[in-house]
């Protein structure tokens, strides 16, 4: 890993839009799953949703490369509570690939809840990474899917432009930004998460689990 500073501040700004970023050639920004679903009013909510997309369009506006992942279900998804006789949303089961959370349906192909939040500038990003489109297969990271196989393609696409280093923010925090940041470290990338671009779902203290699994990965929080 070639040894990197981030530099980050804040200064004197209370909206927090002041971040700035030492971006180089070789980094991406992957913006996972800000989609109407996961902010105010959709189906699985994130607390403060929305609140990622004015500083994500800021760190958008600064990177090279810029990644979007899309959270894709087909109708019927295995990751929905209602496909399983019993269950409720955030219950855990047994599926052939290890335990899944169960969720609110949400993230349906073609539904408005699936579309990126409208003030989301998508038009600054080169590639749209979807995920989660295999009916019992669920996807929290851009790079592999659950059953830790499956491959999405990102990782040879971002070695063909000769990215080195990934900034990853998003929602949610404590899963899609988790899982993808310790996939992007674990394949060799020097990787960050920008927190305050990012929001957490906090199941049964998620968040802090987020960060400390994030920080012993080697995961530089910014
Ligand atoms: C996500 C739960 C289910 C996420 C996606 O984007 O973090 N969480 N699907
Ligand atoms: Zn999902």
């Amino acid at each position: 890993m070639r040894s990197s500073e981030w530099s980050y501040c804040t200064p004197r700004s209370a909206s927090g839009l002041g971040m700035t970023v030492s971006v180089q050639a070789n980094d991406a920004l992957i913006v996972i799953d800000v989609q109407n679903d996961f902010c105010a009013g959709g189906a699985l909510a994130v607390p403060d949703g929305d609140a990622v997309v004015t500083p994500i369009n800021r760190l958008m506006a600064q990177f090279p490369v810029v990644v979007l992942t899309q959270d894709w279900h087909p109708r019927g998804h295995t990751s929905f509570a209602s496909e399983h006789e019993g269950a409720r949303p955030f219950d855990t089961i047994d599926v052939a690939y290890g335990a899944q959370t169960l969720w609110p349906d949400h993230c349906v192909q073609g539904t408005h809840g699936g579309e990126f939040h409208p003030d989301l500038d998508v038009e600054r990003a080169q590639l749209i990474v979807r995920k989660g489109f295999r009916k019992a297969v669920d996807s929290y990271s851009a790079f592999v899917e659950n059953d830790r196989q499956t491959s999405t393609g990102l990782d040879h696409w971002l070695r063909g432009l000769g990215v080195d280093r990934v900034v990853c923010c998003g929602l949610a925090l404590d899963y899609c930004v988790r899982y993808s940041a310790e996939d992007a470290r674990a394949r060799g990338f020097d990787t960050a998460v920008v927190e305050s671009a990012c929001r957490g779902i906090d199941l049964d203290g998620s968040n802090d689990a987020a960060r400390q699994a994030l920080r012993t990965a080697g995961v530089q929080l910014i």
